[in-house]
């Protein structure tokens, strides 16, 4: 594997699942694979999890990792032929080819606009890093994904699952005071696809995702309806891709509550984290015993752990 961008930059998925779930039982076990390397995350918006499970990751490899918050740093320009008499002093090409001096690899975190839906689906500012770096580049959540958040919950559905039973598996929305990206719901989707489940994605009239990512997935308007018989209700929430970015009025409760949980077949309650307790997901629920949003945070450094490797063993 070169770079790690999106579920198409993995030959094996299934075998990177497995190298996940092996590092979890021996996390120290591949110490000597990063001596010498360091690897650099540039982080243009905030992060709790993807920026301490990488770390760990890093260290638990034996790589050097350098964190640089990019939304301090000079303000970059991305047009090509830009004549830079404004605000932006350094252009991506200098700025990618000076990091890959300095950095193995690269990760980057770059939120969409959510304001221009085809720059943001083009996902510009990743794929710019990935022309103008020489080394690989690690999607840290891209406008349109996160990779890493989707392989630590494939890794968690497939520690929850019955054995016996191919899992329904329902992305539902939920409300948020705030537009978010769709980038997780996306990739959850993506990754989701070649996993053994059964998939289905339950949101409001509007909010339908793009159907590059929903395509062959059913989708309910009705949220108690797709909750019934559920294995796994993965939460999130996002703003609207038809109306680009923008919320839209919701008169019905899309809350996950334990009235709704009932409805399903002993439903284990996943979301990606940050959550907005008791606009997401009520208290009794996040708090229940079949909540595992620990449990796929801590996966995040077992999923990230397993595409180093990949990737230092390409090196
Ligand atoms: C971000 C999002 O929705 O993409 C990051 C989630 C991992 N969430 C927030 O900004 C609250
Ligand atoms: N789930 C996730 O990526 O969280 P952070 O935004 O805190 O990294």
């Amino acid at each position: 594997m070169k770079h790690f961008t999106r579920l198409s930059d993995v030959k094996k998925p299934q075998k990177l699942l497995k190298n996940a779930l092996k590092l979890k039982q021996d996390p120290l076990a591949s110490q000597k694979l990063g001596k010498n390397k360091t690897i650099l995350l540039l982080f243009f918006n905030p992060s709790l999890r993807t920026r301490i499970s990488s770390e760990k990751a890093a260290l638990n490899l034996g790589m050097s990792c350098i964190v640089y918050d990019a939304s301090q740093g000079w303000k970059l320009e991305f047009e090509q032929g830009a004549v830079m008499n404004i605000d932006r002093a350094e252009h991506i090409r200098e700025a990618a080819g000076v990091i890959s001096q300095y950095a193995d690899i690269i990760g980057i975190r770059t939120f969409p606009s959510l304001t221009d839906r085809e720059k943001d689906y083009a996902d510009a500012i990743l794929y710019q890093f990935q022309e103008y770096a020489s080394v690989p580049i690690v999607s840290l959540e891209s406008a349109t994904r996160h990779p890493l958040q989707s392989l630590a919950d494939w890794m968690t559905i497939e520690e929850f699952r019955k054995k016996k039973k191919k899992p329904k598996v329902v992305l539902s929305w939920a409300p948020h005071p705030k537009a978010l990206p769709q980038a997780v719901s996306n990739s959850f989707l993506e990754w989701m696809k070649v996993a053994d489940v059964d998939l289905m994605v339950t949101n409001p009239e509007g909010y339908d995702l793009s159907p590059e990512f929903t395509a062959g997935i059913p989708i309910e308007h009705d949220q108690r309806k797709a909750f019934e018989g559920a294995d796994f209700i993965y939460t999130k929430n996002w703003s609207s891709f038809e109306q680009y970015g923008q919320r839209l009025e919701v008169p019905e409760d899309w809350t996950i509550t334990p009235d709704k949980m009932k409805l399903t077949d002993k439903a284990y309650f996943m979301h990606c984290l940050p959550v907005r307790r008791n606009v997401v997901v009520a208290d009794k629920v996040i708090d229940s015993k079949r909540s595992l949003v620990l449990h796929q945070a801590n996966n995040r450094t077992y999923a990230a752990q397993a595409v180093m490797q990949e990737i230092l063993k390409s090196l």
